[in-house]
């Protein structure tokens, strides 16, 4: 459809100044940003606040990874078991007497998780090694009796939260405990020598405080087990049983186990590339350490952040992203800065978040993200086209208005539709530093044929998950970069001589484009690529451990339409190639 001036002349009228068009504040979910906990209804703050803080702090804080000064690189908070520093239960209990952390000021942290966008928090009230983070009766290893500082955080943390209108949850290590008798990982025997059995762990200390967590703290919105192991369902039964005595309008985590959480919690540090149905959240953290690592300092930046903040979001889900104070109870400024930066941009563009809906296309597009509102589409655009148009492939509903939005101003954005695809005019210079919103309205529900698009301006990677695989395999592998680290891939491996990697696309703009395959191997790899039905190409490459990319050569589209472009594996050591993606750009 194409509207009566022409894009020249209406991104014209864009260059000479934003119009101002008022309007854009009506009340499309002025509520859902105003969204306080103490008038959510259950499990509004995770399904509509879709955006949340994760802390990992304890007793592991204070020791940041080093250890009789030896560096130890991954996550944190497992600093005490043996594939980290291997610290002895003893030696390990004995560091609450230097637990001191003068810094810690949760009005501080619920005012950061606030500004930085965020609808509620969720802090570690006892992980894996079993030290209590608030003053528990069933256990004196806990912060208030075995420490100088002896005060209970999690009071002030719980009530800065309320006033601040967040919600307020715990992390709860259900299975392990590695200090405590008969905890899972932990010792086999009681302080006098005695076998102790998980059935006394659970009885002494477990059950107990989850009773205190969820008694003494006010309304909690989440109790967020983690890693229940081989732990039989009677007890993570009896477990969230007393959350719903106590706790009646909390969520219990979807790691609970034995299906008997409230919703699906995913990998760790990964966010989905497909849409996934129901309730679900990707946990994630600020840099790649959970609790506070002094060597990490490689923080998500901003625009990162939200980067994966809407792709949670537009894959369906919540996204609780996690800070690690630091012993002394700071938090890492650089972490404070990205969230309080990025905070700021949710800010002026609410309606990206919260209460938001899944995108019709159901992945990311090459410039960006969907989420939805309505009839209305939230166009996420990370990477500004320097051409001056924004490409929209499959998009069937017919569209009222298209704006840029710039906070609350907007300016109308001129666009046509030419063999399926929409295109947008927009202004060379993107009106935002980190991430720059375009508002279409449709004239109904949305309506997309999710093909994937090759863009005809910028690169455009489609990940092996949308591929058809037939004579190899297609499977999801998850490693460990650092201890804990958790990195993931869809990859297709195992060919056979006639295997074949598909992807369907969809073209606007004929022409050669550059094909790359984004791979790891051994050796030197001959890799083939087919628009199926035209034509052929292929390589021989080298290969890495890691994940690589190789350019495989130029391809022919010969006229805008939809196309299968199949990849084979012709020669090199079948085994140990892995396919993680192929990428097109335009031969120009
Ligand atoms: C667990 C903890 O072991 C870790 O210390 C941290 O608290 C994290 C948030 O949760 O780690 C996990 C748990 C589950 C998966 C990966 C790491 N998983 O399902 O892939």
């Amino acid at each position: 459809m194409k509207n009566k001036l022409t894009i020249g002349i209406l991104s014209a009228l864009i260059l000479q100044g934003m119009a101002a068009e008022q309007g854009m504040n009506e009340m499309w979910g002025e509520s859902t940003v105003k969204l306080r906990a103490e008038n959510a209804a259950r499990g509004q703050l995770f399904d509509e606040g879709n955006y949340a803080m994760f802390i990992h702090w304890g007793l592991y804080s204070q020791l940041g990874n080093k250890v009789d000064g030896k560096t130890y690189y991954g996550i944190g908070e497992w600093i005490m078991n043996p594939r980290m520093a291997g610290i002895p239960v003893e030696e390990y209990k004995n560091l609450a007497k230097t637990f001191n952390p003068k810094k810690f000021d949760a009005k501080a942290i619920a005012k950061l998780a606030k500004d930085a966008g965020m609808k509620y928090i969720i802090i570690t009230s006892k992980h894996h090694e079993g030290f209590a983070m608030y003053h528990s009766k069933a256990c004196d290893f806990n912060v208030v009796d075995a420490t100088p500082w002896a005060k209970d955080p999690m009071h002030e943390l719980a009530e800065a939260c309320r006033a601040e209108g967040l919600g307020f949850g715990f992390y709860y290590s259900h299975n392990q405990d590695w200090t405590f008798p008969g905890g899972n990982r932990g010792p086999t025997t009681d302080e006098k020598g005695n076998p102790a059995t998980f059935d006394d762990y659970f009885v002494k200390k477990c059950l107990p405080q989850v009773e205190e967590i969820t008694s003494n703290y006010g309304p909690i919105e989440i109790v967020w087990f983690d890693t229940p192991g081989n732990m039989p369902k009677k007890y993570v039964q009896q477990l969230v049983d007393v959350v719903r005595k106590n706790q009646p309008n909390a969520l219990v985590s979807g790691r609970a186990g034995h299906g008997l959480g409230d919703y699906q919690s995913l990998g760790d540090m990964e966010v989905p590339h497909k849409n996934v149905d129901g309730m679900w959240e990707s946990v994630d953290t600020t840099n790649d350490s959970w609790a506070y690592a002094w060597y990490d300092e490689y923080w998500k930046t901003p625009k990162e952040i939200l980067r994966r903040l809407i792709a949670c979001v537009g894959r369906g889900g919540t996204y609780m992203l996690n800070i690690g104070p630091r012993g002394d109870g700071s938090v890492p400024e650089r972490a404070a800065r990205s969230l309080e930066e990025s905070g700021a941009w949710i800010r002026r563009y609410p309606q990206v978040v919260y209460a938001a809906d899944a995108s019709p296309w159901e992945h990311a597009l090459p410039w960006g993200d969907v989420t939805v509102k309505g009839n209305r589409l939230y166009l996420s655009v990370f990477e500004w086209p320097a051409g001056g148009k924004l490409y929209l492939p499959g998009l069937k509903t017919k569209i009222a208005s298209a704006k840029l939005l710039l906070g609350e101003k907007s300016s109308a954005v001129p666009y046509e539709s030419a063999h399926g695809w929409t295109i947008l005019g927009l202004p060379p210079v993107a009106p935002e530093k980190l991430v720059s919103v375009i508002e279409i309205e449709l004239a109904g529900e949305p309506e997309v044929v999710p093909t994937f698009g090759v863009d005809p301006d910028i690169g455009t990677e489609i990940l092996a998950d949308f591929a058809s695989v037939a004579g190899a395999e297609l499977s999801q592998k998850r490693w460990m970069e650092k201890f804990g680290e958790w990195k993931s891939v869809h990859h297709v491996h195992d060919w056979t001589a006639d295997a074949k990697a598909t992807f369907e696309v969809s073209v606007l703009e004929p022409g050669d484009y550059i094909v790359s395959l984004t791979y790891a191997g051994e050796g030197r790899l001959v890799w083939g690529v087919d628009v199926v039905g035209g034509e052929h190409i292929q390589n021989q490459q080298n290969s890495s451990h890691n994940y690589q990319e190789f350019p495989i050569g130029w391809i022919n589209f010969p006229e805008p339409g939809t196309y299968a472009v199949a990849v084979s594996f012709l020669e090199g050591d079948p085994a140990l190639a892995s396919l993680k993606s192929i990428h097109f750009a335009p031969a120009r």
